[in-house]
């Protein structure tokens, strides 16, 4: 495995609970790297709650910080990792954030979760979609997906959460050089009968983390990913239930902390096919 690096992450904060930067931070800081976290919500809680109160923060307010960095030369990032954007505006002043850090750092990586919305519902306004369009985020259909969005800029895609017959399909696709077609390949997860919140926050810091360790291998990285994502589900099912909690009823928040051991160490328990 490869060095680690130094991480500047925008998203949520919620002051209960795991999801944006809560379920992002700390298995990034597990697996070595330095993360520094803007907060672009502080929320009492998650969205999914029947309520929640607290503070959106502003394209200018996410530029301040960044002109403060950059006063002081602490500009310098490896990766760049946003996940859900709450506006039109937000996200434009994260494409120029994008621009400045590579402007710094021309290798820098950018690690973007195009979180539209959950269970067919959109969270963001419609006209967001169109937005990631044009800045070439989206999801597709499958492995044509990937193709349009390797042809769009980035080199790695992970789509996950394919619903297929009580599975989960996960799809990778790697272009190692531009115009030639990607190695391609699938992962398959039987699906845990619970609902969760922040499980796509958290893959998507694990897939950052390790397919930095293993540049060359997205396939392990994802496997990697997704054994540690499940241990910590099933762990998180088991203490709910113990707790006399029903599963199915309400989403539950995961069990983060008492997982360290398996983000630090995955066992893989789930094995890549190659297309
Ligand atoms: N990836 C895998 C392998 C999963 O099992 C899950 C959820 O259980 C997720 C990702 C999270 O999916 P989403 O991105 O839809 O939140
Ligand atoms: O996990 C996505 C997410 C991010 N940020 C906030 C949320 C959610 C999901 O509910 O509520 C504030």
């Amino acid at each position: 495995p490869s060095e680690t690096g130094r991480v500047l992450s925008i998203q949520s904060h919620t002051v209960q609970g795991y999801v944006g930067n809560k379920s992002a931070v700390f298995p990034l800081q597990l697996l070595g790297y330095d993360v520094d976290p803007i907060n672009s919500v502080q929320f009492s809680n998650h969205t999914g709650y029947p309520t929640f109160k607290g503070q959106v923060l502003n394209g200018d307010q996410l530029w301040d910080l960044i002109e403060g960095l950059e006063a002081n030369s602490l500009l310098y990032y490896t990766h760049l990792l946003t996940g859900y954007i709450g506006s039109v505006s937000f996200l434009n002043t994260v494409l120029k954030v994008v621009d400045k850090l590579r402007s710094i750092n021309p290798g820098l990586t950018y690690v973007c979760d195009p979180v539209l919305g959950d269970e067919g519902k959109l969270y963001v306004p419609q006209e967001m979609v169109s937005v990631y369009r044009e800045k070439d985020c989206i999801e597709q259909d499958g492995r044509e997906a990937c193709n349009i969005l390797h042809a769009a800029g980035p080199s790695k895609v992970v789509i996950t959460s394919i619903n297929i017959d009580g599975n989960l399909l996960l799809i990778g696709s790697h272009q190692k050089e531009k115009g030639q077609p990607p190695a391609q390949f699938r992962i398959s997860i039987p699906k845990i009968p619970a609902y969760f919140t922040g499980t796509g926050d958290l893959m998507t810091a694990l897939l950052l983390g390790w397919s930095n360790k293993y540049p060359d291998n997205l396939d392990k990285a994802a496997e990697l990913s997704v054994s540690s994502l499940q241990a910590l589900l099933v762990r998180t099912v088991n203490d709910y239930t113990r707790a006399g909690h029903d599963c199915q009823s309400s989403s539950l928040e995961i069990r983060l902390i008492q997982s360290q051991d398996d983000i630090r160490n995955p066992e893989i328990t789930y094995k890549s096919e190659i297309y």
